[in-house]
């Protein structure tokens, strides 16, 4: 079956942390003497590290393709690293010391590309080149894969026995409207185009949602400086401890020049308004019938194991899922994949996937709202998944607690959680403290967050 696989094509769409993953997967499986297949990797930025790939542009980019990165300058990582480490290259092995538990972003796109300089898979990816459309054949049994090189205009058009699909679902914004903003005079955006809170300095902000984005958008904005941070929920709210200046109110239903009625009835003034509403599932290049669709979620519908693309087991997605696990999840199902391309794991018939998917799909249905539950969930995903393949086996009940602590932490302290430490399940290395509290430190380079800093000269303090 060897020859077989040589002679196998693989289109990887995107070089993000869940391409590069199934690119790391691949060469694994060579090192071991496998003979893997031709390997494509389409990227449309310039370089990899998808929403880790920072991009002061919004809207289109320098070749009027959508923006893809929702990043902002000052983002820090929002779980411990400790949750997230590959269990097959050590935060220890990348900065060869311990760092803290809540890198910058630069520190975290070091260390997802410095796994990948090791090896030369940098010759499989093709860059400013955007996928444009999949199709199938049935007769042939291949996909046909268009791209586009931007630089050059140039299109290509390709066969291909597998499409793996990991172009990430973070990018295009969902982007309800309200009754009455057309006569509100402040600065309105989306998460997806908000890049840095500096400029909030001083505004009374007011952000729409309470998940992931909401909560640190408007906690940068506070830090920043913000008169005051408003956050509107829709379902419950965040619920944490917030600072003075900070408070979360039910339903924005309407905006009357810059005033905001609440469900509560009250109103504030305020200058800029930030949909923090989340994003929805898009994959222009595909046709209906490969498209994912649907809420973000922990168990996507269709989806076999969470990546075989159930009505085209020739079709993989990678990273579909909402995420608690993120780098070693997406190991997990690229090494799964690989797995089912090479033809080391069996695929299993059309049955024995339905049978599966309710089966999970039920559990899921039946787990409660609670963090500690969804945590768990996929937890148990992850695990299932890494079982099936020669992934480094770790210890995921640990890494559940240290994500069911982080979330504890938040609760006790929004403003400060990042200054916690956590121990990796990988090395067992302690994190260190960072050199300066989340809140004061306004510098997010990795050139900083690695200097001795301002506190190693001043005497030590409890
Ligand atoms: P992406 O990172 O989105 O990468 C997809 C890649 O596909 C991109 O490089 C894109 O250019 C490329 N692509 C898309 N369409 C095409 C096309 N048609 N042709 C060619 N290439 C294409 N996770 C954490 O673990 N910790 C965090 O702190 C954290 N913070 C986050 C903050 C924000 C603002 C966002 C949006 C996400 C955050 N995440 C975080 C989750 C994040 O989704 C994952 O960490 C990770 O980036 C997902 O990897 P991915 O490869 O699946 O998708
Ligand atoms: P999420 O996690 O998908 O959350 C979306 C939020 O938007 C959630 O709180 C929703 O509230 C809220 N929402 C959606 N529609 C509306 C309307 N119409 N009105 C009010 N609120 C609404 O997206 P995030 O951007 O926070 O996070 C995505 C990723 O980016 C994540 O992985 C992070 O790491 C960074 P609901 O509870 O449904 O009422």
């Amino acid at each position: 079956s060897s020859n077989v696989n040589g002679n196998k094509r693989v289109a990887i769409i995107g070089a993000g942390p869940s391409g590069m993953a199934q690119l790391r997967a691949f060469e694994s499986a060579e090192r071991r003497g496998i003979e893997i297949p031709e390997l494509v990797c389409f990227e449309k930025q310039a370089d990899w590290g998808g929403q880790w790939n920072y991009s002061w542009r919004t809207g289109l980019d320098e070749h009027g393709e959508p923006v893809h990165s929702s990043m902002y300058r000052n983002l820090w990582s929002n779980g411990p690293k400790e949750g997230l480490e590959f269990a097959d290259y050590s935060f220890d092995e990348h900065f060869g010391r311990p760092i803290s538990s809540y890198p910058p972003r630069e520190v975290l796109w070091d260390y997802i590309a410095g796994r990948l300089e090791q090896s030369d898979v940098r010759k499989y990816v093709r860059f400013t080149t955007v996928v444009r459309l999949v199709t199938f054949d049935e007769a042939t049994q291949l996909f046909t894969v268009t791209s586009e090189h931007l630089p050059t205009g140039e299109t290509t058009t390709e066969e291909f026995d597998n499409v793996v699909v990991a172009s990430g679902h973070f990018s295009f914004p969902f982007v309800p409207t309200v009754d009455g903003i057309e006569s509100f005079t402040g600065f309105v955006t989306h998460a997806h185009d908000f890049r840095g809170a500096e400029a909030l300095a001083g505004k009374d902000v007011l952000v729409v949602g309470s998940s992931y984005s909401a909560e640190d958008i408007g906690s940068q904005a506070y830090k920043m400086g913000a008169s005051s941070v408003t956050a509107a929920y829709r379902t419950a709210p965040m619920g944490y401890e917030w600072p003075e200046r900070f408070e979360e109110r039910q339903g924005l239903e309407r905006l009357e020049g810059n005033t905001a009625f609440f469900g509560d009835g009250t109103t504030k003034e305020v200058d800029a308004l930030i949909f923090c509403t989340g994003y929805v599932h898009k994959y222009p290049f595909l046709p209906q019938q490969f498209a994912l669709s649907g809420p973000n979620t922990l168990y996507p519908e269709r989806l076999y194991r969470g990546v075989v693309w159930h009505d085209n087991p020739g079709l993989f997605y990678v990273g579909a899922q909402d995420q608690w696990f993120t780098f070693n999840m997406f190991d997990a199902q690229a090494w799964y994949v690989r797995d089912l391309i090479l033809g080391t794991a069996a695929m299993p018939t059309a049955a024995e996937r339905e049978r599966s998917m309710t089966e999970w799909q039920t559990r899921y249905a039946n787990t409660a709202a609670a963090a500690a539950d969804q945590i768990r969930f996929q937890g148990d995903y992850v695990r299932d998944l890494i079982r099936a393949t020669d992934y480094p086996e770790f210890d995921i009940d640990e890494v559940t607690e240290i994500f069911i602590s982080w979330y504890m932490d938040k609760k006790t302290n929004i403003m400060g959680y990042r200054d916690y430490c956590y121990r990796s399940v990988m090395t067992g290395t302690i994190a260190t403290k960072h050199h300066t509290p989340w809140i004061e430190e306004l510098d997010d380079s990795l050139e900083r967050y690695l200097s001795p800093g301002p506190s190693s000269r001043e005497p030590a303090t409890a």
